[in-house]
């Protein structure tokens, strides 16, 4: 078999951890690959600042700019508060040890362990090099607390229950509509699937991330970076916001309540910072709980200030909410029943906790501890533990990939971002007892920097696509897998080459599946000025069905098909 490249990229890893810039990393990777960011949100001119004795001085203004390349840099592997995530920990009992040239040094070349070169890339000036060196060896400035309070004065009903339509008032195919992020311009474009044409462009949080659907299917969650959550109202004459909110300075994930007697009434949110998660009314977003996530990592169990919130996801066997917390490697099943006195179980995993999905029966959760390698197994029946599954380097599955194994039975599947590998992990405890919660195969993808993985059960085959290779062949392509075989290689779709698009760096980005399981979404995600699309492919013939183009598609990164998010059909 032939070996792929794998990859080493520091960007790579900073994002699959949670870089306040996803792309911050490759801006010394060379024009090709330069990208703009998503920079944090978080405001450096609010963020308290300490000045520690015996650190080297500097001027106000240093401070705040430090603090700001800080946030925007840096706070993503390390921390805001830099306790150390993927990055280390950054600390002044540990940097004033260091010293300035040390740091220096570090801050100019980077490491072979995943710290951008910062300096030799030309991103930071030498001036900038030596004030961020003196400037970690300060206390971390704190961005500011964001609680009830504030989180109220950002809350608006745009159109309240009564107000809003009693039936559908529009005549599109709703479960084939696509919730598109256009990620750089803060919008999302809501796509007719049968037409593939944009219905509406409507403008939501900064650097929007994902979107999640309700219950009933009638109403969609976008979540921004700026942690801003807009709620859209699918069966008005033009779908609109009714209702919006903004739950913390930084966020990336939000969900609603799907537990049977309990569809549309509830929705969460989850913080980066501050570390926090919001329970709020499904129909209005009016907030009604705040809780802080802030607490002991599971293994060393010392104090992190800072567990950022990572993927939520809804309960279909209990009135729960089911909360990832990065930091501390803590999954928390939130049962909200009552919601002043919100019963909460803590479930040891693993750090750090991302993204993740169900099985195919959605009683199990399977959630990625990134930098740990591994698969955390969740029951959402008894809210246990069922397995800590060793995987490749860094699982990025996004919701994961769920199918039949010729030989091994139901198995779910991740990709990774830091080495070729695709694990097949077995999914069925009952009929296939001895390959439950094991890697029962592990195949060769195209390379590492995959993202995302998808495949759907009307479907035979499996996606798998690599944006963030280094290699612009595999960033712009996706391979497909044949399910029925799956060590029988894969079939590479050049979609970037398909877009017709000619310039930039046409990173092929996270397949989505249209509601039928016969067609496959993919974006084809260029720099802020140049041209994007979204190209869909037939998925019985692996043949290019339709390109996609309009000038409003500015950055479109993840698609949200209506019908299989409601249902979690992935
Ligand atoms: Fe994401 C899901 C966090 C960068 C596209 N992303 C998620 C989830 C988290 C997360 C916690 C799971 C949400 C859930 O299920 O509730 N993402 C982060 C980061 O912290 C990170 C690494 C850096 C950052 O600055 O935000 C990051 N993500 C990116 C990107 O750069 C991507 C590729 C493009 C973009 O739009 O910003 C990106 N993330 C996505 C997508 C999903 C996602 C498309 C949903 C996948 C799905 O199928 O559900």
């Amino acid at each position: 078999m032939k070996t792929y490249r794998l990859l080493t990229l520091a960007s790579a890893i900073s994002l699959a951890i949670g870089g306040a810039s996803a792309f911050a990393g490759e801006e010394h990777k060379g024009p090709d690959v330069k990208y703009e960011g998503a920079p944090t949100t978080l405001d450096a001119a609010s963020a308290k600042i300490v000045t520690s004795p015996g650190a080297p001085d500097l001027t106000q203004a240093e401070f705040e700019k430090s603090t700001k390349i800080y946030f925007e840099r840096c706070a993503g592997c390390h921390g805001v508060l830099r306790k150390g995530a993927t990055g280390k920990p950054l600390t002044p009992d540990l940097t004033k040890e260091k010293g300035t040239a040390y740091l220096e040094t570090f801050i100019n070349y980077g490491s072979p362990a995943g710290m951008p070169n910062w300096g030799t890339s030309g991103t930071l000036s030498g001036e900038e090099v030596t004030m961020m060196a003196k400037f970690l060896q300060h206390e971390p400035p704190t961005p500011p607390e964001f609680g009830m309070a504030e989180i109220k004065n950002t809350w608006k009903v745009l159109v309240q229950p009564k107000d809003r339509p009693k039936k559908q008032l529009n005549n599109y195919n709703l479960k084939n509509i696509f919730s598109v992020t256009l990620r750089d311009a803060g919008q999302v474009a809501l796509v007719d699937g049968d037409k593939k044409e944009i219905i509406t462009v409507l403008n939501t949080g900064y650097a929007v991330h994902i979107s999640r659907m309700s219950n009933s299917g009638r109403y969609l969650f976008v979540i921004g970076r700026d942690a801003k959550i807009d709620m859209i109202d699918l069966w008005m004459k033009t779908p609109a916001i009714v209702a919006e909110i903004k739950i913390g300075l930084e966020a990336r994930s939000v969900e609603t309540s799907k537990y049977k007697g309990y569809e549309d009434k509830i929705a969460i949110a989850g913080a980066y910072w501050p570390p926090q998660f919001v329970v709020m009314d499904g129909e209005t977003l009016e907030p009604k709980k705040v809780v802080s996530t802030r607490g002991y990592t599971v293994d060393t169990q010392e104090y992190h200030p800072e567990p950022r919130v990572a993927a939520i996801i809804a309960s279909h066997q209990k009135p729960e909410f089911i909360v990832n917390v990065k930091e501390t490697g803590k999954v928390l099943a939130v049962d909200y029943t009552d919601i002043n006195a919100l019963k909460i179980t803590t479930i040891d995993a693993a750090r750090f906790l991302h993204d993740g999905g169900w099985d195919s029966t959605h009683r199990y959760f399977m959630s990625a501890a990134n930098k740990s390698n591994k698969i955390a197994v969740i029951d959402s029946k008894t809210d246990k533990l069922v397995k800590l599954v060793e995987v490749g380097a860094i699982p990025h599955p996004g919701r994961g990939a769920n199918f039949v194994d010729p030989k091994f039975g139901p198995v779910w599947a991740t990709s990774h971002l830091g080495d070729n590998s695709i694990s097949l992990i077995g999914t069925d405890p009952e009929k296939h007892k001895a390959n439950a919660w094991k890697v029962v195969r592990t195949i060769d993808g195209q390379g590492g920097g995959s993202l995302f993985i998808k495949t759907h059960p009307k479907s035979t085959h499996l996606y798998v696509d690599t944006p963030l290779n280094p290699d612009a062949n595999m960033s712009q392509s996706v391979a497909v897998y044949d399910i029925n075989k799956p060590e029988a290689g894969f079939t590479v779709l050049p979609i970037g080459e398909w877009s017709g698009i000619k310039d930039g760096v046409r990173r092929v980005v996270q397949p989505e599946y249209n509601q039928a399981g016969d067609e496959v979404w993919l974006s084809v995600w260029n720099g802020t000025e140049q041209e994007s699309a979204l190209v869909v492919v037939d998925d019985k013939t692996l043949k290019l069905k339709k390109v996609i183009k309009d000038k409003r598609l500015i950055t479109p990164t993840g698609k949200f098909n209506v019908y299989n998010t409601q249902h979690d059909i992935y």
